[in-house]
């Protein structure tokens, strides 16, 4: 069978934090600025391109960026201004098509295979929704074109600032060849060193590796550096809108880093599910944790059940496990959501396609 090739363009915006000071404030731009608190434990959260050649860069300490750049101008927060012009990019996105999966407040994958304007080139509507963005917001994002959301996500990266990278069907054996082993989504310090002792330091290096080999040394992920490496992310965008589910969310008044804190507030909110679940009689196989940090970045973390549950307590139980998961950032925590998916209310699948056997 023959699969449609997909068309998906990642969008991110540039330097976002420093660039909307910058906007906002005339006297910082072509300044070094960096968007953070400048006290002794304080960290960089965004920094200016005229302040990332003295190398300050985000999740640097402050205290280190003012030593690299004793000029460097600090500039507090405003995730407010963050958040609306966030909305204004997700507005844009979603004239072209529903299937918008935002990563974060300046991030998005979009799935432009069918799209609402009945446009053919990709190409084009990138170029289409960075002038509509410039329009809109006076800022800058770049944007990366391919196949998959894996080679999407590193073009938008490739020519930052502004940037508008394309890599069509026909590049990509080689431009995965000739990627450097860093550029792989996933491939963090730890990892990348591990390559380099395995003797790979590009994609050229990481496809002469079996899959058996790849899954032995870097378990889960040895199946998708096995694919990736080969073009191959089947990986679908996931927009919000059509997602069935039935859940429980709660932002906090003030940003919570404490453990105990969060479970507290975990149990009233898996509390308040549990009584909505048993008022609807709606129950669900998937628990999903969704967590919102304070800049607004989010993840998920779900666990699927053989069974249905409904019950706030056992909902509860799962919740507290995922929000222990080992991956999740440590940093502190502005929403907690809870939802059940797959639920009792989604119709089950006519049996008329089950196997009929012939005698
Ligand atoms: N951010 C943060 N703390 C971090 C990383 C990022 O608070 N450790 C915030 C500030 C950034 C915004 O998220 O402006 C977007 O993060 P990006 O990683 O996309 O970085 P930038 O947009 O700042 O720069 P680039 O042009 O490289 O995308
Ligand atoms: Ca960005
Ligand atoms: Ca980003």
């Amino acid at each position: 069978m023959q699969q449609i090739q997909r068309k998906i363009i990642h969008i991110d915006m540039d330097a976002f934090f420093a660039s909307v000071e910058q906007r906002d404030n005339p006297y910082l731009r072509r300044k070094p600025v960096a968007v953070g608190v400048d006290s002794p434990r304080g960290v960089v959260a965004a920094a200016s391109y005229e302040a990332r050649k003295y190398g300050v860069h985000s999740a640097l300490a402050s205290r280190t960026a003012r030593q690299r750049c004793p000029q460097l101008i600090f500039v507090k927060p405003r995730f407010d201004v963050y958040k609306s012009v966030s909305k204004e990019i997700m507005k844009i996105f979603l004239q072209y098509t529903d299937l918008v999966e935002p990563l974060s407040l300046d991030e998005a994958y979009l799935d432009v295979t069918e799209n609402k304007k009945g446009m053919r080139s990709a190409t084009i509507i990138a170029k289409e929704i960075k002038a509509a963005i410039k329009r809109k917001t006076g800022l800058t994002a770049s944007a990366g074109i391919s196949i998959n959301k894996f080679l999407a996500k590193v073009a938008s990266d490739m020519n930052k600032p502004d940037g508008l990278t394309v890599i069509r069907p026909d590049q990509v054996k080689d431009f995965l060849l000739a990627l450097p082993i860093e550029k792989f989504f996933g491939v963090g310090k730890v990892t990348a060193a591990k390559m380099k002792a395995l003797g790979v330091s590009t994609g050229k290096d990481l496809i002469k590796f079996e899959q058996m080999e790849l899954v032995r040394y870097f378990g889960k992920m040895g199946t998708y550096f096995y694919k990736v490496v080969r073009g191959e992310d089947d990986r679908p965008v996931k927009s919000e809108r059509i997602r069935k589910s039935f859940g429980v969310e709660k932002t906090f008044d003030e940003d919570i880093v404490l453990m105990e804190t969060l479970h507290v507030k975990l149990e009233s909110i898996c509390e308040e599910l549990g009584r909505r679940l048993s008022k609807t009689g709606i129950s669900g196989k998937t628990v999903t944790l969704k967590i919102k940090y304070f800049d607004f970045e989010v993840k998920t973390r779900s666990k699927s059940l053989k069974r249905f549950v409904n019950e706030g307590s056992e909902v509860f139980e799962i919740s507290k496990e995922l929000l222990l998961s080992s991956n999740l950032p440590r940093k502190a925590i502005r929403l907690l959501g809870v939802s059940l998916s797959n639920l009792n209310t989604e119709k089950t699948k006519p049996v008329s396609n089950q196997l009929t056997l012939e005698f």
